[in-house]
């Protein structure tokens, strides 16, 4: 179906003057869309990833009117939090004659950074991530579909990731990739550690972004401000340690996820250290001891989770994320698992800047 056919079943007057592909993103397509004074985000739900779109989209309904709900006075809730625009047959979603599924709302005019270009910035983007959390500390949990079971399940990710392996049918994939397999499977201990806690009871279940990548947050053309939290597929019940450590393992390496010279990439412990004091501040007081204590493993299992991912997909013939070239999830993998040494070796230096901080607020 024509795009513009496709926009036209949404309750949106007047017909598109612009229509622009955007490439960010690995799983949706995305477009933009300008319809009069307005713009609009278009995008399709990727149903082999999400297979319940429905559930999905009444996940996303409910944590933006909650998080409309806990804005300050004279927030503008058109820029701080997504404006969702219902199908003319009163859905949150049009789905198309191909069976593909659409959704639509308002753009939001600011920026979304790909990695920290100046001082500062990271750590405002860890005062945007706590604040969402903090936002939904009281969202009732029990509410929300799992949009993906075990999307944080390391442990159910490393047998998927063992599978992989073992039937692979790629021999040159298999081969090729030997290093980073080895390297991955003898490090199973280190899936355990948030499912140990939470199963423990220690570690307590939150409601959490889940992808927490830097640009998830849209920030403020001028001030630079975390405006809104985007990206709201896979919001779900789950441990902090997930979205402080994806947003660690994006936005505080050195270089981009899939940079090919791996001499490039390390983890920025100054970076590291913005985060932190971003992260705490907004969530404010509400993390307990033991998701304090565990902070910085949080960033080395949301690394070893993504390297197991990326690998994974490689030697399933990549069917689950984009790829603009053939290597790309090799590529991918392998910049992790280098982020993830560097992560090991950092350890007790990270926990130090944790330690700092917890002493500082009390
Ligand atoms: C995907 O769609 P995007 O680019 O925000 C993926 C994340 C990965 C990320 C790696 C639903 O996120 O989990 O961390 O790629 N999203 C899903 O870049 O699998
Ligand atoms: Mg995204």
């Amino acid at each position: 179906m024509e795009i513009t056919e496709i926009i036209s079943r949404f309750k949106i007057d007047g017909e598109p003057s612009e229509i622009k592909q955007l490439t960010a993103g690995n799983i949706n397509r995305t477009y933009r869309v300008r319809i009069g004074e307005r713009k609009y985000i278009l995008q399709n739900i990727n149903v082999n990833v999400f297979h319940d779109p429905d559930a999905l989209m009444n996940n996303i309904i409910g944590v933006c009117e909650h998080l409309r709900s806990k804005l300050p006075a004279g927030a503008d809730p058109l820029r701080e939090t997504m404006n969702f625009i219902d199908a003319r047959d009163g859905r949150h979603y049009f789905v198309d004659e191909d069976g593909k599924y659409w959704r639509m709302y308002v753009y939001i005019d600011a920026i979304s950074y790909q990695s920290i270009t100046k001082p500062g910035l990271f750590y405002k983007a860890g005062k945007a991530f706590g604040r969402f959390q903090s936002m939904l500390a009281d969202y009732p949990a029990e509410t929300l579909a799992e949009t993906i079971p075990n999307f944080h399940n390391t442990p159910s990710r490393f047998e998927d990731f063992r599978k992989a392996v073992e039937n692979c049918r790629l021999p040159e994939r298999l081969s090729e990739s030997k290093e980073l397999i080895d390297a991955l499977l003898s490090r199973e201990k280190l899936a355990h550690i948030a499912t140990d806690a939470i199963a423990s009871g220690e570690m307590p279940l939150r409601v959490t972004h889940n992808d927490t990548k830097l640009n998830n947050i849209l920030m403020d053309k001028d001030t630079e401000e975390g405006l809104c939290v985007i990206d709201l597929d896979t919001v779900m019940p789950g441990s902090v340690l997930y979205d402080f450590g994806d947003a660690i393992r994006f936005g505080a390496s050195t270089a981009a996820e899939d940079e090919p010279d791996v001499s490039k990439i390390a983890l920025d412990t100054a970076l590291f250290d913005e985060f932190t004091l971003g992260f705490l501040e907004g969530t404010n007081g509400a993390l307990n001891s033991c998701e304090l204590s565990l902070l910085p493993e949080g960033a080395l299992l949301l690394t070893y989770e993504q390297a197991m991912r990326f690998l994974g997909d490689y030697l399933n013939g990549d069917t689950y994320f984009k790829i603009d070239y053939p290597e790309h999830n090799l590529v991918r993998a392998r910049a992790q698992v280098t982020l993830l040494f560097d992560i090991e070796k950092k350890l007790p230096e990270l926990h130090g800047i944790v330690e700092k901080y917890i002493k500082e607020n009390h």
